[in-house]
């Protein structure tokens, strides 16, 4: 029996740019600035993709031959993609401050009187994998002007708390292009249809299984993490709480997409390279962070609800500890034991 393919046409027509539209009216008084900020991030993407989908033909990969603030050699389309979401966002008058992995500091991008956003992202997360055809991903983080802000420090629009994001997102460039985001209603995804240059619903409010059946960690490190993470993870090895697998992609994006739809946990823990942990803060952890809390999953730095975590500084880093009900419950066992066992 051959399956007869449905396409569900009623989902399939429903583009992002219309799902925004809808998410706008749940914001009083927005005059659909919002959906036009979004708007920008779809747009920026697409053209990413573009790039990313060619890299090999249109001679855009390797190093660009500079190194970012994070001290890292930039790959060309690491530079490519920050221009194209700074030149994309620039003409949204709403977004009045910026900050991007690939920029030293926050910046303003538009001193007009509507401008009343911040947008903090990583515009090609995992970019060093392109060269070997791994997935890669951009993720983005929103927030509001903070009362009280004034017009010549832009950290102080962007270094809130994550809980303050009124909207979250990343796209991952996979065996297909998806948009994933949340504007606080739930988490939906959208998978760029090439035939006609949207992104269209084809995932409706997603929800992360309260268990899956693998865990994602670079066990290359194993002997460095902290004990209760080495616990946590010879327990799931130990098949006491199901036959778990390990994945590991080695790009955020793709493995937190795993996580999300199957279900599982991913974690990035402190290393002996970094004591405080790789992924940053304000434009990994903390948009991670809420669309898994949207899509029921919970998000810590190993301690505490990374949603929670007071920004210091745009470059913050923090361990990353994400996934489903079941699992992070697990962990915070393990973590409570380890208190437990230093403070006796
Ligand atoms: P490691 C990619 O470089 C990245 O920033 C994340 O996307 C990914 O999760 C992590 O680093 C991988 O780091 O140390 O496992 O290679």
């Amino acid at each position: 029996m051959i399956p007869q393919y449905t396409e569900n046409l009623e989902t399939a027509a429903l583009t992002i740019q219309q799902h925004i539209v809808d998410e706008q009216r749940r914001f009083p008084g927005a005059t659909g600035e919002f959906s036009f900020l979004l708007s920008g991030l779809t747009l920026a993407t697409k053209k990413i993709q573009d790039q990313v989908r060619r890299a090999g033909i249109n001679n855009i990969l390797g190093e660009f031959g500079a190194v970012n603030v994070q001290g890292e050699s930039q790959q060309i389309l690491d530079v490519y993609s920050n221009r194209v979401m700074i030149q994309s966002l620039s003409s949204r008058k709403s977004v009045g401050v910026i900050a991007s992995e690939e920029e030293d500091e926050a910046r303003f991008l538009n001193d007009s009187p509507e401008a009343k956003y911040a947008v903090i992202f990583d515009p090609l997360d995992g970019s060093s994998n392109i060269d070997v055809n791994v997935s890669v991903g951009t993720t983005f983080s929103i927030v509001r002007r903070p009362a009280g802000a004034t017009d010549d420090d832009p950290n102080q629009w962007v270094l809130q708390k994550g809980a303050k994001q009124i909207g979250a997102g990343y796209v991952v460039y996979g065996s297909s292009t998806v948009m994933v985001y949340t504007v606080g209603n739930g988490v939906h995804g959208f998978t760029l249809d090439p035939g006609i240059g949207a992104f269209v619903l084809t995932h409706e409010n997603i929800r992360m299984p309260r268990q899956g059946k693998s865990y994602s960690v670079n066990e290359a490190y194993f002997d460095n993490f902290p004990q209760h993470y080495q616990d946590y993870i010879n327990h799931l090895r130990s098949g006491e709480s199901g036959n778990y697998r390990s994945r590991y992609i080695g790009s955020m994006v793709a493995d937190f997409h795993r996580t999300l739809l199957r279900g599982g946990i991913f974690i990035y823990p402190p290393t002996a390279s970094h004591a405080s942990g790789k992924l940053r803060l304000l434009y990994e952890a903390n948009p991670i962070a809420m669309i898994a809390e949207q899509a029921g999953g919970f998000a810590t730095d190993g301690h505490s609800r990374i949603l929670e975590v007071d920004p210091k500084e745009v470059h913050q880093r923090t361990p990353l500890v994400v996934g489903s009900q079941h699992e992070m419950e697990l962990f915070e066992e393990f973590a409570g034991r380890r208190a437990k066992a230093s403070s006796v």
